[in-house]
């Protein structure tokens, strides 16, 4: 039964960021929407939850599959209270110069458009109901520089700004929109980044404190347990042991 239980739609739900928020709402009783690429995944954490879950295989590159996916939602699953806008990643680290095109189309179609493409199905719902959370996962990246971030980094400054965005549009009804900033956390993502390439994924982590997904999933908690009258806008969380680190001087 979902009647009694609020309802939370988390993308990129079988890794990192997103299973973490999934597992943590799920404590709290939510009832859950999980949407990622790899169904065994899903369905493996779905038989760990307590409460309903309703787990899809879904690339959400693909317009017309998002949009089929939420025409055919079941009822009980359709009035969603959260959207946590998580899925996404960064591919490579190559300065633009060096970069591959490909990898650039696969951040802006997921990042970007797939994230428009949620959003602009779960609007309808939220428009609807006059209620509801959208969390977006943008970055510290999204306004911090760094070399070979190039169009992740920009990724992730739409994300802001369209979150800042959707803020004016929304303005007067019921429902809340926050970017989240994180920091470099250690899951999956630069795994991800550097294509399978496990000891380069775990250097950018050794000798160094991380966040952890669960500090991220307790962020998303928190925003929600928000009061009504309450908007968290952005928040930006980094590991102590990163921070940014200055204008450079070329020296010839
Ligand atoms: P992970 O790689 O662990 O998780 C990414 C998730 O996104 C996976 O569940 C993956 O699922 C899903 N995903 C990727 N592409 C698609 C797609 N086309 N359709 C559906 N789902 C997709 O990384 P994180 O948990 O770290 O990343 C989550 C978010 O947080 C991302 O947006 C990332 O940019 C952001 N972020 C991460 C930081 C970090 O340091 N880790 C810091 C700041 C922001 P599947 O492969 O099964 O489809
Ligand atoms: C990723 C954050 O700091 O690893 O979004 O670039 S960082």
């Amino acid at each position: 039964m979902t009647s009694s239980r609020h309802i939370a739609l988390i993308t990129g739900a079988s890794s990192g960021f997103g299973r973490a928020t999934a597992a943590l709402l799920a404590q709290h009783g939510y009832a859950l929407i999980l949407i990622a690429r790899r169904e065994e995944r899903l369905h493996a954490l779905q038989r760990e939850l307590m409460v309903p879950v309703y787990a899809k295989s879904l690339d959400i590159r693909n317009r017309k599959e998002v949009e089929v996916f939420f025409h055919t939602l079941p009822d009980a699953f359709s009035p969603i209270d959260v959207l946590v806008n998580n899925a996404g990643l960064a591919l490579g680290l190559a300065p633009a110069q060096d970069a591959q095109l490909d990898d650039w189309e696969v951040m802006v179609d997921t990042n970007i458009k797939g994230l428009l493409y949620v959003t602009r199905c779960v609007l309808e719902i939220m428009k609807r109901q006059n209620r509801g959370i959208i969390i977006n996962i943008g970055s510290v990246a999204g306004e911090a520089s760094y070399k070979g971030g190039n169009v992740y980094s920009a990724t992730k400054a739409f994300v802001s700004q369209f979150s800042r965005n959707l803020r004016a549009d929304l303005f007067g009804t019921n429902i809340k929109v926050t970017n989240l900033e994180p920091g470099a956390a250690e899951t999956e993502f630069s795994l991800v980044r550097f294509k399978g390439d496990a000891a380069r994924a775990k250097s950018v982590y050794e000798r160094s404190t991380p966040l952890t997904a669960q500090d991220i999933a307790e962020t998303i908690l928190w925003i929600v347990q928000r009061p009504g009258h309450v908007n968290i806008d952005s928040i930006r969380i980094m590991p102590l042991d990163q921070t940014w680190n200055g204008l450079v001087m070329n020296k010839k």
